[in-house]
């Protein structure tokens, strides 16, 4: 596999000058990797694999990450004034040496980015400073693509966090399963319970309460970089998922992540919590920044989607599990079963703790 990473770097950039190839990050879908090099403007960029299963029009996600990029340099030519005195920065794509934006190589879809330098991505959330950063950072990231049409970005992953129709597939799934192994069928039943909850934010986006706009996709921990010496958000990475969605789904999916400190692969299902006062200073570091665009339908929705997502996830877990693990990696049998349980437990958690969650959202928003 090396190999096969240094022969592709190289068409990115001079090998001679390559002074290191690693593995970086945890993502479930592609492979990501950092290419350090020495010489003239020596640095580091990002190269990746595109899973193609997943993304089955990468080009098109490309042309995403391109208007994303020109448009928030645009924006950043005037920065908004809450980010006086900060440092932003956003991932652009650098084209390869042959001009080409990206590589098809034996069926393989490769491309390169820009390394944010002098940040790290935690895995878990330090404290209360660090949570309002996390939240500080998906806001600046919302505002700045307020402003981007959404008929500028194409719709790369069809079907991405609408629940209703994971839980159609859910139930195809199911009924081409043979067998029902007895450890599933208390997952079954919990998400037999939730059945008529899973539309709540489609209805309202049918009904006009809510609009899309641009959205991450994938905000989680891991996808906002903290810069090492001022512990401020910089920007957030990941930019794949970015395509026009409900803001909802982005603030579920970033408070499911980083409200959970035992992390979404942990094996101990009692050690999975919903932390309020993570969860507090989380929507404090987001509303500073995004409540100038909020609607007031948009706060009504806000405790809805904290509970639904991580339910969706755990559908989505679920759903692959009984497939055979097509669409996320997983390293061990029954992997994306206990992905599922975990999210199934939070989910439970935020359910137990929604009275305190709305009152969170009151204060903050309000
Ligand atoms: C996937 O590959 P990664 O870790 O960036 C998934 C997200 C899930 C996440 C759960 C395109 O993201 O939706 O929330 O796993 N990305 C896609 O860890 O499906
Ligand atoms: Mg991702």
């Amino acid at each position: 596999m090396v190999r096969a990473v240094e022969t592709i770097a190289a068409r990115f950039h001079p090998p001679e000058r390559i002074t290191g190839i690693r593995s970086l990050g945890s993502g479930n879908v592609n492979d990501t990797y950092l290419v350090t090099h020495a010489g003239k403007g020596h640095g580091a960029f990002v190269l990746q694999r595109l899973n193609t299963h997943v993304f089955q029009r990468p080009d098109l996600v490309m042309r995403n990450l391109e208007a994303l990029g020109s448009h928030v340099q645009r924006r950043l030519a005037t920065p908004p004034p809450e980010l006086a005195g900060r440092r932003w920065e956003i991932p652009r794509v650098v084209p390869c040496r042959q001009e080409s934006p990206w590589i098809e190589h034996n069926g393989e879809f490769w491309r390169s980015i820009t390394y944010i330098a002098a940040a790290t991505t935690p895995d878990v959330i330090r404290d209360r400073s660090h949570a309002r950063e996390v939240g500080y950072g998906l806001g600046m990231f919302h505002s700045l693509i307020s402003d981007l049409p959404t008929s500028d970005l194409a719709d790369t992953l069809e079907g991405f966090h609408v629940t209703p129709q994971y839980l159609q597939r859910y139930d195809q799934v199911l009924k081409g399963c043979p067998s029902n192994a007895p450890g599933l069928d208390e997952l079954h039943r919990f998400v037999e319970k939730r059945r008529d909850q899973v539309d709540v934010l489609e209805t309202a986006l049918h009904r006009g309460e809510l609009q899309h706009r641009p959205i991450h996709g994938d905000p989680k921990i891991n996808n906002v970089m903290i810069d090492e010496t001022s512990g401020q958000a910089v920007g957030l990475i990941d930019l794949d998922t970015v395509k026009p969605g409900l803001v909802h789904y982005d603030i579920g999916d970033c408070l499911r992540s980083c409200c959970n400190p035992a992390g979404e692969e942990v094996q101990e299902l009692s050690a999975v919590t919903f932390d309020l006062s993570l969860c507090d200073a989380i929507l404090e570091g987001y509303l500073s920044v995004a409540s100038g665009f909020l609607s007031e339908w948009d706060q009504h929705y806000v405790p809805d989607c904290i509970r639904l997502i991580p339910f969706e996830l755990g559908l989505r877990f679920l759903t692959d599990h009984l497939e055979g693990n097509l669409y996320f990696r997983t390293d061990r049998p029954n992997h994306n079963l206990q992905r599922a349980a975990v999210q199934f437990r939070l989910t439970e958690q935020i359910e137990q703790q929604l009275p305190e969650i709305k009152a969170i959202v009151k204060r903050r928003a309000g």
